[in-house]
């Protein structure tokens, strides 16, 4: 079926809304006969979709497959660009590899790479992000904003906010966020995100913004050297998690953040990490590459850094570190 009679079927059903569709308004909409209709149903089918057909009530979209599938993804994602263009892969070495290749190939802004394993997922400095078969989210999404390359690291605080907002709707529990990038619950880890740039001299050319949510794991399925650092939403939800949904919630959560942030800039994004942190006014140790430092942190400032106050009295602006709360 081409891809384009794909979508129009979907976006059909998603217009129909848990609704009967009749034969005959499909073939309006695709421009065909009620026979043709018949056998692209017949084929989505094939597919994994489960479709109901009944006798002039018309076709019935009864039940999302509960695997990720590009088409899944777009069906109910409630977006002007951000996952508008999405590819999807069983497995790949990592979404963020092929995400920076697609940015250098002139990929769209909002294009979003989405694979259900990745065998070689990375963290920050080389680290590895394990992200195993159909349990996880584990996505890269591309955007070009028209901002300097100072700025950067306020769009890995604007999508940890999106994550945490995203969780909230489809798990119904609230995480928190430790800066600059881990997302946690009940203290563990549930979700990493890396952020990378392409910049021509000042100007930013695309920023790679690679995801990783620990979504359906159980507990025995993490390796033994996660066992006490990380969780999954199933694990703190007590249920499992519709991948699908989540992601769509994510792209949803992060365009109108992304909105605001062009609109008003990084204040109103500000407030919000702020409010979902768990570091600020706490003591904790910043391990940077040019040491570790002390003291309570106090906040962060207008470009995202983390203002640490030491015991000298001195405030220190952290760019990059692993913070431990003490
Ligand atoms: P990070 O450097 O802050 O965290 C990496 C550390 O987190 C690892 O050293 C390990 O201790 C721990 N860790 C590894 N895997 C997991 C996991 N599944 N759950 C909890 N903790 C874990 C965080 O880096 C950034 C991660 C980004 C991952 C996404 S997935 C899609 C995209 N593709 C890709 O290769 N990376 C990104």
């Amino acid at each position: 079926m081409k891809s384009n009679v794909r979508k129009v079927i979907l976006n059909a059903f998603r217009e129909a809304n848990g609704e009967y569709i009749s034969g005959e308004k499909l073939a309006n909409k695709i421009g065909c006969s009620r026979t043709a209709v018949w056998k692209h149903i017949e084929e989505l089918k094939k597919e994994g979709f489960q479709v109901e057909a009944v006798r002039k009530k018309g076709y019935l979209l009864i039940d999302h497959s509960k695997k990720l599938s590009a088409d899944e993804i777009y069906l109910g994602l409630h977006t002007e660009e951000i996952g508008r263009s999405v590819y999807f892969y069983e497995t790949v070495p990592s979404t963020q590899k092929l995400a920076k290749e697609l940015a250098l190939n002139g990929a769209n802004h909002g294009t979003l790479i989405v694979a259900d394993e990745q065998t070689e997922g990375r963290g920050r400095l080389v680290r590895n992000w394990y992200s195993p078969k159909g349990t996880g989210l584990w996505m890269s999404l591309i955007i070009r904003p028209e901002i300097a390359i100072q700025q950067a690291p306020q769009l890995t605080l604007l999508t940890a906010v999106a994550v945490v907002e995203a969780i909230k709707d489809v798990a119904g529990i609230q995480p928190e966020i430790k800066w600059p990038n881990d997302i946690l619950i009940s203290g563990k880890k549930v979700c990493g995100i890396l952020t990378e740039l392409q910049a021509e001299e000042s100007h930013i050319q695309s920023l790679i913004i690679g995801i990783g949510i620990n979504v359906n794991q159980k507990q025995e399925d993490f390796p033994s050297e996660l066992q006490t650092i990380a969780t999954s939403l199933k694990i703190e939800a007590d249920k499992l998690i519709d991948r699908t949904k989540l992601l769509q919630c994510f792209c949803y959560r992060f365009e109108k953040l992304l909105n605001t942030y062009i609109d008003n800039g990084f204040l109103p994004i500000k407030q919000l990490w702020e409010g979902y942190s768990c570091s600020i006014g706490r003591e904790i140790t910043a391990r940077t590459l040019n040491g570790n430092y002390h003291g309570i942190a106090l906040g962060i400032n207008e470009d995202g850094v983390l203002l640490l106050k030491q015991q000298s009295g001195e405030i220190r602006e952290i760019y990059s570190a692993d913070i431990e709360i003490t």
